[in-house]
């Protein structure tokens, strides 16, 4: 490939607290991370996108054929994915050589995907021309992942990869899709944001992701609410009554999730970043118990980082594994790290990685 035209990247994500709620029409609070996708494109010689990544070192050539859902599969069709949502809208993408790296981790909860569908449509929209306005761009890349891919995923990465910005966490409402950017610099506090990668294997992570889905949708129903966002804490015990056991479970963690999320963004306002703590083990708590999308590598990693003076842990992502954010001291994050590092060997775990987690911006022309 010769010189690029131009290069692009969009960022992965931490959910700071809000999960599973996109999809209920409810609220999340993420913020991107400084690890990103890179696209480098340049126009096509023909009518193709020719895709190189460098982590797998494939190159795939989409024609204009390969323009209907399903015809792409595995990480191309999330790059496939884009010129097809952008042409069902009405736009007409243009032909480019697209080199690809990323260096957000793969399978880790951390959001690589839409970092992957966002990266793309920025390199296509800025190089084509293409009128689409930024706030329109999550709900596009949401129908590439929805569509194309056939990932039933809600709206929050692909809103995270494209609209974060630095410093801040993103509160969305994802009804709405009004939005607040909420100061979330935690150095100005002598805080820090632990992320542990549990790299426990995912094991049937898409397919207990589209049934939580699905059995909120059919709670929703029984119900008679449009989404569960439409139900109060107050509310529970009666619609409880009405569905059986684990039914009952997966809707009283949405509804209590949507109102952690409330008060967290509450205590950020208010400039007690340390108050959030509770809310994010309660998360933990209920994601384990109620929504069951945990497993013992996260559990672990979440009672460790406890234990070892964190101010709040749980979780972050779709869940079955991937990473678990701790609030913790700035001064204390390589010994949090270590102690669950320690943990994670004492019981024969995938020895687990981390980092310090910043909240970066989203989507952007980098050259
Ligand atoms: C995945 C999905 F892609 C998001 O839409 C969201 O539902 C999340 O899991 C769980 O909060 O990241």
């Amino acid at each position: 490939m010769t010189a690029a035209s131009g290069v692009w990247s969009a960022p992965g994500r931490v959910n700071l607290i809000g999960e599973h709620t996109d999809y209920n029409d409810g609220f999340v609070l993420p913020f991107a991370i400084p690890m990103r996708t890179t696209v480098a494109a340049r126009p096509a010689d023909g009518p193709q996108w020719t895709v190189r990544s460098r982590e797998t070192g494939e190159t795939i050539v989409i024609g204009e054929s390969d323009l209907a859902p399903g015809a792409v599969t595995g990480w191309a069709a999330y790059v496939a994915g884009i010129p097809w949502a952008l042409r069902d809208a009405g736009h007409r993408p243009p032909f480019l050589d697209l080199s690809i790296a990323s260096d957000v981790p793969l399978g880790a909860g951390l959001s690589s995907s839409a970092a992957l569908t966002c990266a793309v449509l920025a390199a296509l929209v800025d190089l084509g021309g293409l009128d689409l306005p930024r706030d329109e761009w999550p709900a596009l890349a949401q129908r590439a992942e929805n569509t194309y891919v056939g990932a039933p995923t809600g709206i929050m990465d692909q809103s995270a990869s494209t609209l974060c910005r630095p410093g801040h966490a993103m509160f969305l409402d994802c009804r709405s899709g009004d939005r607040e950017h909420v100061p979330f610099a935690l150095a100005e506090h002598d805080l820090a944001m632990l992320v542990v990668d549990s790299r426990a294997p995912h094991s049937h992570a898409d397919g207990e992701y589209a049934a939580r889905r699905a059995s909120c949708e059919s709670a929703a129903a029984t119900l008679g609410v449009a989404a569960l966002r439409d139900l109060a804490e107050a509310d529970l015990p009666a619609a409880c009554a009405k569905l059986d056991e684990v039914t009952a479970r997966r809707v009283r963690h949405v509804v209590t999730e949507n109102g952690r999320v409330l008060a967290t963004v509450e205590k950020l306002r208010g400039g007690s970043v340390t108050g959030i703590g509770p809310l994010l083990t309660a998360s933990h708590a209920s994601m384990r118990d109620d929504y069951e999308i945990t497993v013992p590598e996260v559990d672990t990693a979440v009672e460790t980082a406890l234990a070892a003076g964190a101010y709040g842990a749980r979780m972050t992502g779709g869940g079955f594994g991937g990473c678990v954010l701790a609030l913790v001291d700035a001064d204390a994050v390589e010994r949090v790290a270590d102690t669950v590092t320690a943990a994670f060997a004492e019981r024969a775990f995938n020895q687990p990685t981390w980092f310090k987690a910043v909240a970066a911006g989203g989507a952007a022309r980098d050259e």
